[in-house]
């Protein structure tokens, strides 16, 4: 995998500490999903909400409404901008020393940053799926930070089956459609009706802050409802020394070119 090293003066401490972190490990390790609280300090984070409030305005090619035209709000995705807007590669730098902890590996790099916003009243959830079968990357040490800097609500969060990072791979699909365009269909197990029965599982969610948030694992199950305020949020996704790019037959998502460079935020 290709690599760019980030200058060091960008990098800052996290603010959990060590015995702090070493708690979140092992709860990271057993449930798959972590909230950390204030892990981002104002300044970054103010940054980081003008950062995508420039992104929203001015999308990339990547960008997708994630939401009906008959939804009273919008949904919008965006990915792959850290090129074009430094505080999402300052704020990747900021985390990763939490995102290495949790996935007790030594080397840190930043796979991509992905948009998500649900402007208010948007009604369009998020359905429940795992990350990873979307990438093109394999093993164990892949893990996302989503990170808001509006307030976020229990009812309007990100929810979590706990302890689905364990496997198996489920089928990934279109959000709107529910279409198999990545792994065939039939060759992954679907994803259980976790809505039809939610207290048949057990979902792990978090009221947020502005600076807190929530880490999670390439195949953590989870799904967020829409949104009653506005939630724009940008998620980082960080690579371990146990993941690798491998080829696919399809187009992932999101689509990385094979000679992207990948930056390192902590070497081994
Ligand atoms: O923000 C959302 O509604 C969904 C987020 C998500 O699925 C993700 O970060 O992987």
């Amino acid at each position: 995998m290709s690599d760019s090293t980030v200058p060091s003066e960008m990098s800052t401490s996290p603010d959990p500490g060590p015995a702090d972190l070493a708690q979140l490990a092992l709860d990271y390790a057993r449930d798959g999903v972590v909230c950390v609280r204030g892990v981002v300090g104002p300044a970054l984070l103010a940054r980081v909400a003008t950062a995508i409030d420039d992104n929203v305005a001015h999308p990339s090619p990547l960008a997708q409404v994630a939401s009906g035209i008959d939804d009273p709000g919008l949904f919008v995705e965006d990915f792959c901008n850290w090129h074009r807007f430094p505080a999402y590669l300052e704020l990747a730098q900021a985390t990763a020393a939490v995102a290495r902890s949790l996935m007790g590996s030594r080397s840190v790099r930043l796979y991509h940053d992905h948009l998500l916003v649900k402007e208010a009243g948007t009604r369009q959830p998020t359905p429940w799926h795992q990350d990873q079968p979307y990438y093109d990357v394999d093993g164990r040490d892949v893990i996302s930070m989503w990170l808001p800097v509006d307030p976020v609500p229990r009812e309007a969060t990100l929810e979590f089956v706990a302890g689905t990072h364990a496997g198996p791979w489920l089928m990934p699909r279109t959000f709107m459609r529910n279409e198999a365009k990545w792994f065939p269909e039939g060759s992954l197990v679907d994803v259980p009706d976790v809505e039809a029965d939610r207290d048949g599982f057990p979902i792990l969610g978090w009221a947020l802050q502005p600076g807190d948030a929530v880490f999670f694992h390439g195949l953590t199950l989870h799904a967020a409802q829409g949104a009653t305020g506005r939630r724009r949020v940008v998620s980082i996704r960080y690579l371990g020394d146990d993941a690798r790019r491998v080829p696919r037959q399809w187009r992932c998502s999101p689509p990385i070119p094979a000679d992207a460079t990948f930056p390192l935020l902590i070497d081994a």
